[in-house]
Order: C-alpha cells, then structure tokens, then sequence
C-alpha cells in the first residue's frame, strides 16, 4: 500500500440508482454536472466519477452523452475525468465496454460480481478482463472498484495474469457498506489495507451511514477519498445534503485537519500517472 502526504478527493454526484424525481439536487442534465463539477473543484476535488443521465433523467450509457459529457466537464474544470463503466445494473457488457470509447482520463473497473441491495451487480471474470485490456489500449487510467474483501484477490489475480495498466500504477477504490458487499467499519478498512497489490494507491468512500466512519479511518489511514451524491444522500442524521459541493467541502476540511490536504487535479494526474 502506498499513502500519500495530500488527499485526492473525488466526487461521485450522480450515481445510477437515485431517481430525480425523488432528490431534486441531484445533478442529471448536462448543465447541471458541469455546474456541480466547477462547485466541487472549488470546494477541493480534484477527480469527477461520473455517470450520466438521459432527458428523462434515466441512466443511460449513451456514447454521444458520454463524449459531450466528458468535453464539457473538460473545458470547464481541470478536473480528472473518471467515467463509470459499472453503470446501472440493467446495463449489457457491450455498452459497459463501449464506455471506454469516450476516452475519459480514467474508468471504474469493478472486480466482481456482488448483491446490490435487491439486485446483482453482475462482473464476469472474462468481462473484467476486457476492461482491464479496454483500458491499457486507450492509455486510460483504471480504477479497481472493490465491494467485498474477496475482489482484492481477484485483482491480484488480474494484475499477476495480465500485467498492469499503461500508467504503470494500481489504484483502487473500496466501495463499502453497499448492502450485499463489505460493511465500512474500521476492522473490514484494515483488512483490505492488508490484501492490497503492493505499492497501491487507494481511496475508500461508504455508503449511506458508513460515510463518515469511512472517511475518518481513510485519513487516518493515508488513503484519498471519494464522496459525493452516488453514495449518500445525507449530510447528518435526518439533515439531507444539500448538494456535493458540501460533501466535499465536508472531506476537504476533515483532510486539511488530518494535515493530508486536498491535491489539485495537476497532482492528481501525477499520483495516478494520467498521461498529459
Ligand atoms: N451503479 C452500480 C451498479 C461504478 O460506477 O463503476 C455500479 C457502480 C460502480 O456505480
Ligand atoms: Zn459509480
């Protein structure tokens, strides 16, 4: 495991699973991402995870709103531009893979198959592999999404078999506390810190009321962190978030007090090896 003196804060606004209709601040159309990137940058991201919606605000992994999508993020911020490939859970291997065409600096990988809530979060050996592939071809920068402690095998597993990616680095995220993957305590933090590929970096985020215990063993811990909309809705018990920006806001002043402060995008790009 590698820590590092700075944070990256990334900031996931949208999520697939959060319909608009029930969280209004949730960002959906173009203008509004590009909206809440500008505020998120300022408030201490470094790194966007993106996922889109249609004009009916569904999830949709639509090529064309992809590239626009990543352009406009691009133009307006300097931020890394990371583009999900999990998607929604309905979503085809074909038009998961085809994401990568987009050419985003980075993409989510996830490294295997795991319940979601209700549903399943479907990550076949073969298709993560592909990705993996995908990824190196394009010159985009991966990052291993890790819901249970038995992916980071399966990483292991990937990196020994297929190499590593064109930046020459390993970064993962740890998804914790989805329901149906690993719960984020402080215990299960430390066990993924032990089976992480040597020299990794990583960031960790929880999900729902694992979000702060998460974030504060995280620092503790010399990982970065990622927060944001897609993961939860809530600033404190019973005080809904207002909006990213505060999420992040929220991340940036606990990194500051950790004496880990927020890296700029330009650091970022070092620390993951983006090219350019
Ligand atoms: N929406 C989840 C099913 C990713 O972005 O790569 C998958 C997800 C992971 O959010
Ligand atoms: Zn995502």
């Amino acid at each position: 495991m590698s820590t590092s003196r700075g944070t990256l804060i990334t900031v996931a606004p949208t999520g697939a699973e959060h319909s608009k209709a029930d969280v209004p601040q949730l960002p959906v159309t173009l203008d509004e991402l590009v909206t809440t990137a500008r505020d998120c940058a300022a408030a201490g991201a470094a790194m966007i995870h993106i996922h889109v919606r249609d004009a009916e605000a569904k999830p949709t992994l639509d090529l064309g709103l992809l590239t626009e999508t990543v352009a406009a993020v691009r133009e307006n911020t300097r931020l890394v531009v990371q583009l999900s490939t999990g998607g929604a859970v309905t979503d085809p291997e074909a038009d998961r893979l085809r994401v990568l065409d987009a050419m985003p600096d980075s993409a989510s990988c996830t490294m295997g198959t795991v319940n979601f809530g209700d549903d399943v979060f479907l990550n076949r050996w073969g298709f993560i592999v592909a990705l993996h592939e995908g990824m190196r071809e394009r010159g985009i920068v991966p990052e291993y999404e890790i819901f249970d402690l038995g992916q980071l095998t399966s990483l292991r597993r990937l990196l020994d078999e297929h190499g590593l990616p064109a930046s020459g680095r390993v970064h993962v995220d740890l998804v914790m506390g989805v329901p149906g993957g690993m719960p984020g305590d402080v215990q299960t933090l430390a066990a993924a810190l032990r089976a992480l590929p040597e020299g990794a970096t990583f960031s960790a985020t929880g999900v729902g009321r694992a979000t702060l215990p998460v974030l504060l063993a995280t620092l503790a811990a010399g990982g970065h962190l990622r927060v944001g909309m897609e993961d939860t809705l809530s600033f404190a018990r019973r005080q809904p978030a207002a909006d990213n920006a505060q999420l992040v806001a929220r991340a940036a002043h606990a990194a500051v007090l950790a004496q880990r402060p927020p890296v700029d995008p330009e650091s970022a790009r070092v620390l993951l090896g983006v090219a350019g």
